[in-house]
């Protein structure tokens, strides 16, 4: 469908003056649209979900206009400015929270906030340690909203071993034998950690580790901080915003900001996690959300790094099995350059444990 038609759809100020792609993520497609009501300029994002990688499209956005609504009035009564500390997000024309342009495409928009910026890495340990306080302020902030009304947008998101089970093994026996020769090493080291695979769900069935709202995906690039002042102003992209635990938010942002390269970097010699990086954004996490955290959320801080790192890995290298469907691939191989690179990060991990341990202690 034609794009302006899409943006015609949402009740927006004014007219379009122009519109760009945007965003560097794997899954969505997103747009800057800019309007003028007057003497008035508005931009706005507007974002075509993936609706392959999200089947329930009612369910994603209730979640994100009950935890955004909730965030603005918690921001408002704190003295702090709604607008720029979390996202607004706009109805369409007849009231809808998103719209269903009837060929596939599911969009939905919410306010650019400007002057604002956001990071695919972070060049220094103070910038990642205010990513790690946003993404703990965001569960703090979280705290007391029901958990239980939201969707499972995404069912066993980060349940590893089921993961593992229903995705990778069987991506394995369907999968051609030239193509599971490419990758025999990082099939074994996969099989290998099958073990570790249920910790932190058992953990939350038990009930020693709690269930909270927690963001999923937490990577830099989903904070935004403020151009001027490079404070932190919000966390975005809250697709994946659901009831789970604090780990796997601490966890896969360890993944995805700790490492000393990027996420598909070839030359896995430059593939480090930085204790360095690791202890600024626990420190920068715990500083907000370590109040509320319990001892055996606290004991499993640096194992779950490691293990959310293994996750991401395994579902690079299940997509890659899979003939590269579910992540955006700019080459055949991507996936399995990615899966490499996480697995690398894992082993470095895997030696640098009693360390991130110690740090954890150090901090708690
Ligand atoms: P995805 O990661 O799925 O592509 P995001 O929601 O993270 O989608 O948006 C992509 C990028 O767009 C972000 O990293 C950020 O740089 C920018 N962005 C998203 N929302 C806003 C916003 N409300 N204001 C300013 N920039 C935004
Ligand atoms: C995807 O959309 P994006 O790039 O923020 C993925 C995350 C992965 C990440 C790996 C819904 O996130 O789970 O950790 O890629 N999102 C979804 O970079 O699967
Ligand atoms: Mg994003």
């Amino acid at each position: 469908m034609d794009i302006k038609k899409v943006f015609d759809s949402f009740d927006f100020k004014g007219g379009l003056e122009g519109f760009r792609e945007f965003g560097s993520g794997h899954i969505n497609k997103t747009y800057i649209a800019e309007y003028r009501d007057s003497g008035t300029k508005t931009a706005y994002v507007v974002q075509r979900v993936n609706g392959e990688v999200f089947k329930n499209i009612d369910g994603l956005m209730k979640n994100v206009f009950a935890v955004t609504e909730y965030l603005r009035e918690y921001i408002i009564k704190n003295g702090g400015d709604a607008e720029r500390e979390t996202l607004h997000f706009i109805k369409t024309k007849d009231g809808k929270n998103y719209f269903n342009s009837g060929d596939g495409g599911y969009y939905r928009a919410y306010v650019f906030v400007e002057n604002s910026v956001s990071f695919d890495s972070a060049d220094t340990p103070e910038l990642f340690k205010k990513s790690g306080a946003a993404f703990g302020k965001f569960q703090r902030m979280l705290d007391g909203f029901p958990a239980e009304i939201l969707s499972e947008t995404i069912e066993h998101f980060h349940d590893t071993a089921w993961r593992y089970d229903n995705q990778f093994i069987p991506a394995l026996s369907a999968a051609d034998e030239r193509i599971k020769e490419r990758c025999k090493n990082e099939i074994e080291f996969v099989k290998a950690r099958r073990g570790e695979m249920d910790r932190l769900v058992a953990l939350l069935k038990s009930g020693g580790l709690p269930t909270r709202v927690t963001h999923n995906d937490t990577k830099l690039n989903n904070v935004l901080f403020d151009e001027k002042t490079g404070e932190s102003l919000a966390v975005i992209d809250l697709d994946t915003v659901m009831a789970g635990s604090a780990l796997y938010d601490f966890g896969d942002s360890i993944r995805f900001g700790a490492s000393t390269a990027a996420e598909d970097e070839k030359d896995l010699n430059k593939v480090e996690m930085s204790l360095e990086y690791f202890k600024a954004y626990a420190e920068g996490f715990l500083s907000e959300a370590g109040d509320a955290l319990n001892i055996c959320e606290k004991e499993n801080l640096a194992f779950s790094a490691r293990l959310m790192t293994l996750e991401c890995g395994m579902r690079f290298l299940t997509d890659y099995l899979n003939g590269n469907t579910y992540f955006k691939a700019d080459y055949p191989e991507h996936n399995l350059v990615r899966a490499k690179n996480q697995f690398k990060l894992v082993s470095d991990m895997e030696s640098k444990a009693c360390q991130m341990e110690e740090i954890i202690k150090s901090i708690t």
